[in-house]
């Protein structure tokens, strides 16, 4: 039987997620430059060198977009404000615009019965403060901290829940380490700087917002379920090592206030002066942990491979998703609990994002996207079980709302429940929001 509304506990909340830069358009309403433009704008970084200067154009169709999700019944949106709108320069002047589509934005929510859930940083680092070092300089924790209370002076009165950081995995590794997602560097100093800098972002803003008697705050981790190869101690290492750098490294810093040696290996040498002292900073109390999750990797070692980490990815047998991703629900199911037993307790847990990619076509009006629908019934199939098995999860967001710009891949993958034209930004729900809608009515 399809899982229903009625399968969670009382006050789970269904709802979908989204991101400033992906739908935004930021060539709108005077933000100001970020690292994606510049990294978009650099041959073979994006796909078709797209950018998000128009996205979805949700600047001037918010209004629209909030309706798709008070329509399908959701209880909350998790949505993120964009720096470079609030502070073009990233520090100093502000941009009265964007305070004020930030300012409607969240009244629009609230007037259609949404919980506002508030991301801080969703991946658009200001290109000022880019120019000065970015995630590797160690005065952004400071930075970030004064746009903290700047947007927090414009909504944080109303938000229901705020998170400080999305995926600082991807903020730190994928962009300072494999140089996939932008500022695009492939250096170790950097990378090791970045995955501590963010969490020193992490506390300060939670430092800062506790400060000012907010509460409900936590931070978006993401996980990826890492499977060794064979049962060598090599591909067991391997993995370990991959478990390590991808889903222990920031859960640990923020819950045990150290780092796992398998990481610092590689790190170590590489991390800023006096890290040590930084601990307490990051390890402030979280209120609530949010859960990305979306596939498995599988790990052999490469003992060949000239410098760390020494492993190499083996492509795996299930079933993918357009972004060649297997699905993989019992990873999900791996993190909830394996979170509440080693790392939270009974913090309450959020499902914050967990989606697939499709290449979606409109046909006689619709999408059907059967795939889509099947990908969120095994999902909250594993939620469901983890909940029986002690994980304290309080709700779960679809990512996306909308098809959208997904980084490095342009706007090729269609992530959403509402697949997006962008020559004409028509909005047309698939089958998998009928799905949603059907499942959160029951
Ligand atoms: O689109 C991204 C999102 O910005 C962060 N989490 C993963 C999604 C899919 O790749």
């Amino acid at each position: 039987m399809p899982l229903t509304r009625s399968d969670f506990p009382d006050g789970f909340l269904f709802g979908a997620a989204t991101a400033a830069y992906q739908i935004e358009g930021h060539g709108f309403g005077g933000a100001g430059p970020t690292h994606w433009d510049s990294f978009a704008a650099t041959m073979g970084n994006v796909k078709g060198g797209e950018d998000g200067a128009v996205a979805c154009d949700h600047y001037h169709r918010w209004q629209q977009d909030l309706d798709l999700l008070r329509d399908a019944g959701m209880d909350a949106y998790r949505f993120s404000t964009s720096w470079a709108r609030v502070l073009p320069e990233g520090r100093g002047a502000l941009n009265p615009e964007g305070i004020a589509f930030y300012d409607r934005l969240v009244d629009g929510m609230l007037e259609r019965g949404l919980k506002p859930i508030h991301t801080l940083y969703h991946w658009e680092m200001p290109s000022t403060l880019a120019d000065l070092g970015g995630w590797t300089n160690r005065d952004v924790a400071g930075w970030f901290g004064d746009y903290v209370e700047v947007i927090d002076d414009a909504i944080g009165d109303r938000v229901h829940q705020i998170a400080t950081i999305n995926e600082p995995w991807c903020v730190a590794y994928l962009s300072h380490f494999l140089g996939l997602h932008a500022p695009g560097l492939r250096d170790i100093r950097a990378a090791a700087r970045a995955m501590h800098h963010v969490l020193l972002a992490h506390g300060e803003a939670m430092t800062r917002l506790r400060a000012r008697g907010r509460d409900n705050l936590g931070i978006v981790l993401n996980f990826e379920y890492a499977q060794p190869a064979g049962n060598s101690p090599a591909d067991l290492a391997a993995a370990a090592t991959a478990d390590a750098i991808f889903n222990r490294w920031f859960i640990q810093a923020i819950t045990h206030g150290t780092y796992p040696d398998e990481a610092m290996e590689g790190f170590a040498p590489h991390m800023p002066q006096g890290w040590q002292n930084d601990m307490a900073t990051i390890q402030q109390p979280l209120d609530w942990l949010g859960v990305n999750y979306y596939t498995r990797h599988i790990y052999a070692a490469d003992p060949a491979a000239p410098t760390w980490p020494r492993t190499r990815e083996v492509p795996g047998h299930l079933a993918t998703t357009q972004m060649g991703w297997e699905i993989y629900p019992e990873g999900l199911h791996h993190f909830l609990t394996w979170l509440a037993q080693n790392y939270v307790g009974d913090l309450p847990l959020f499902v914050t994002e967990n989606g697939m990619a499709r290449d979606d076509r409109v046909e006689n009006g619709k999408v059907f996207d059967p795939e889509r629908m099947d990908f969120i019934q095994r999902h909250l199939g594993a939620m469901h079980k983890a909940i029986g098995d002690g994980a304290n999860l309080r709700g779960f967001f679809y990512w996306s709302l909308l098809d959208n710009y997904e980084w490095a891949e342009g706007y090729d993958k269609r992530f959403g429940i509402v697949h997006v034209d962008y020559q004409t930004q028509v909005r047309t729900p698939k089958a998998s929001y009928s799905m949603l809608k059907d499942l959160i009515a029951k």
